[in-house]
């Protein structure tokens, strides 16, 4: 049994990564194995069809989740230090995406950063406000440009030691990142998982070496995401600056929604912003309906 780093995963497939730096194609030797990008596996070699059966996970450091379109909670990627979560002056931002990503990576354990591509292009008041928000609150926001290398550096230095992942809506240029930060990406692919037609997919998660150390899984696009939170431990939905005002309200167990004498909702346009307390709301309510679902179904269980 040796060790591997799962690169890619598509369905069923997998591709690995083994100690000698080749890429091979692994599948699960047991259904119930969940594998998702990033993972660290063992593999045995299966001799009839030149295919690695994938018999083990390694523990992860970390998991990150989403709400799949049935409501349960599906893995993504694992063992990552880092969520770049990305947004652009076009397509229009959704700064209630992004808010769901950070919450997601808190929901991790994992670092968010918040990175504007296409920062060459103009940037509107209400953008540059957003991200003086995301900075007060305590997020490191970068800006980037995927069409200049000059305009890379913010986000290079920051790559080295990392296991990243970009996140954020389709269209605000991802991959587009990515072949900045990895120049022979397309070489590295090799072999690739192709679909069907016997076209190359790029409905795939993927995970590269950086050439300066580290490294990053782009995703494909989406046009909307759920964090899943039914995998929270704390009451930080990934609003710093809420977590650093509670402490002032009445209550310890203080939801900021409607409990008297709440810090929180009082420094709403003071301390933070109306639209992060929006968000804030939203996704406490969410929080709060899964919380339920999942008692509910807890108790249906033990009858
Ligand atoms: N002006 C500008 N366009 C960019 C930049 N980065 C990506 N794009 C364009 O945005 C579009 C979407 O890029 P893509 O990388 O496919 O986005 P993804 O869906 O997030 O992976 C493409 O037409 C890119 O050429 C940038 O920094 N500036
Ligand atoms: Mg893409
Ligand atoms: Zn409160």
């Amino acid at each position: 049994m040796s060790l591997a780093r799962v690169t890619v995963t598509h369905r069923r497939l997998l591709h690995v990564r083994t100690a000698d730096g080749r890429e091979a194609v692994a599948r699960p030797a047991r259904r119930e194995l969940s594998i998702v990008c990033g993972d660290f596996v063992h593999f045995e070699l299966d001799e009839r069809h030149d295919e690695l059966n994938v018999v083990a996970v390694e523990p992860r450091s970390s998991a990150l989740y989403r709400t799949n379109a049935r409501g349960g909670s599906e893995l993504i990627a694992a063992n990552l230090s880092l969520l770049l979560v990305v947004a652009a002056p076009r397509p229009q931002p959704d700064f209630f995406v992004v808010d769901r990503y950070l919450c997601a990576a808190q929901c991790a354990g994992v670092a968010a950063a918040v990175v504007l591509n296409k920062s060459e292009l103009a940037i509107d008041a209400d953008i540059e406000r957003e991200l003086a928000n995301y900075s007060a609150a305590g997020y490191r926001c970068l800006r980037v440009s995927a069409l200049q290398q000059a305009a890379m550096a913010a986000l290079s230095a920051l790559l080295p030691q990392q296991t990243a992942m970009l996140v954020g809506q389709s269209g605000v240029g991802k991959s587009s990142l990515l072949r900045q930060l990895v120049p022979d990406s397309e070489a590295t692919i090799g072999e690739l998982i192709r679909d069907d037609e016997g076209r190359h997919t790029t409905t795939a998660t993927r995970l590269y070496q950086l050439p300066g150390g580290g490294e990053i899984i782009d995703s494909p696009g989406v046009r909307d995401f759920a964090p899943a939170i039914d995998r929270l431990t704390g009451s930080d939905l990934g609003f710093p600056e809420i977590e650093a005002l509670a402490p002032r309200c009445r209550f310890a167990d203080c939801r900021h929604l409607r409990e008297p004498d709440c810090a929180v909702r009082a420094a709403i346009g003071a301390g933070f912003s109306e639209r992060r307390y929006e968000s804030y709301r939203r996704l406490r309510r969410l929080y709060e309906r899964l919380s339920a679902e999942r008692l509910a179904g807890g108790e249906r269980r033990r009858r």
